[in-house]
């Protein structure tokens, strides 16, 4: 059978909604050109660092820059979209006056960019969420009230994964005629798994409960898990979550002594919520390690948070692990 394509998909799904339809379809327009500008970077000398600074003190790439200003220009062709909240922007950008029903998107335009140099997969992670009264400029609300989510991985095949609220949906993008098709319907993720991915050069940060759950998984068979795991770390969450999504696995940044004054280190609003609505859409969980990610109210547009998500029964275990601590 044919695969679907993404105005297909969308316009069978979306019936009443025409708006989000129109800004899906400018968010898979922004993320084929980024996928382009990766792939050519090297070509068009867009590697490397700039001098600048995001609000996160992080030193910014060509392609962080690049990727910011394509979703920008290209998704506010979209007629509802009120707002945009971008990780290297600091302040909120305001497109018109908001009514009831318009859109704010929230997104990471190049997560993962410290990839970029090695010629690794990075990724583009959106959040949209509608404005509920006529005039209402607040953006800060809990990854509940999200209406879709999603990431576009580009790694040897660019993919646009998202969520409308109840499953998950993968479309690949062919290389050439730029079409997004339907490619993994429906994505459930295994609610085991014996692969954990977590950052182990902050071993000496962690609290007790992520050091004794790191070692009762490396302990092995002989070990309180009975069984061997295996370990990956990409420093990409798109890469991480992508992968979770196709073979199960769970994924940590906990908050540690190094990141607890700033508040974790992953970003609540288009980092974490975007990433826990999928994961929660395939059936797997997110947690802070205490509260569900989707639950976490949010104080401010570039707000941080732990983040352990992944396969529902690891991730219960984790949670144990908290409990006993
Ligand atoms: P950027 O959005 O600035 O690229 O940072 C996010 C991120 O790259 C995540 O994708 C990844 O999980 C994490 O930072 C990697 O952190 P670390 O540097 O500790 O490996």
């Amino acid at each position: 059978m044919t695969q679907r394509t993404l105005r297909r998909f969308l316009t069978e799904t979306l019936t009443d909604n025409a708006e989000l339809v129109f800004l899906i379809e400018d968010i898979a327009a922004a993320c084929r050109i980024i996928a382009d500008r990766v792939r050519n970077a090297p070509f068009d000398g867009d590697l490397g660092t700039t001098q600048s600074e995001n609000i996160q003190g992080e030193l910014q790439k060509p392609l962080d820059l690049i990727a910011n200003d394509v979703v920008e220009r290209v998704c506010a062709n979209s007629p509802r979209l009120a707002a945009l909240v971008s990780e290297e922007v600091e302040d909120v950008t305001w497109l018109k006056p908001p009514q009831k029903g318009d859109f704010v998107l929230y997104f990471d335009p190049l997560d993962g960019s410290s990839n970029l140099d090695v010629n690794l997969s990075v990724g583009t992670i959106f959040s949209i969420m509608e404005i509920m009264q006529d005039g209402q400029r607040d953006i800060l609300r809990p990854g509940r009230d999200q209406i879709c989510a999603g990431y576009a991985i580009y790694g040897p095949t660019t993919m646009l994964v998202f969520s409308l609220g109840q499953g998950v949906n993968g479309f690949s993008c062919h290389s050439t005629t730029g079409e997004f098709r339907l490619t993994h319907p429906d994505l459930q993720i295994p609610e085991t798994t014996s692969e954990f991915a977590i950052n182990t050069s902050r071993q000496v940060f962690w609290d007790g409960a992520i050091q004794s759950y790191v070692a009762d998984c490396v302990a092995g068979v002989s070990g309180p898990r009975g069984r061997y795991f295996n370990m990956r770390w990409t420093a990409s969450m798109v890469a991480e979550v992508h992968r979770i999504l196709m073979r199960g696995g769970v994924f940590l940044y906990p908050m540690d002594r190094e990141n607890e004054a700033k508040g974790g280190r992953l970003r609540l609003m288009y980092e974490a919520n975007p990433m826990a609505w999928l994961i929660q859409a395939a059936g797997g969980t997110a947690t802070t390690g205490q509260d569900n990610i989707l639950d976490v109210p949010p104080t401010q547009a570039h707000q941080r948070v732990p983040v352990i998500l992944g396969s529902a029964q690891e991730i219960e275990i984790i949670r144990d692990y908290y409990r006993r601590s």
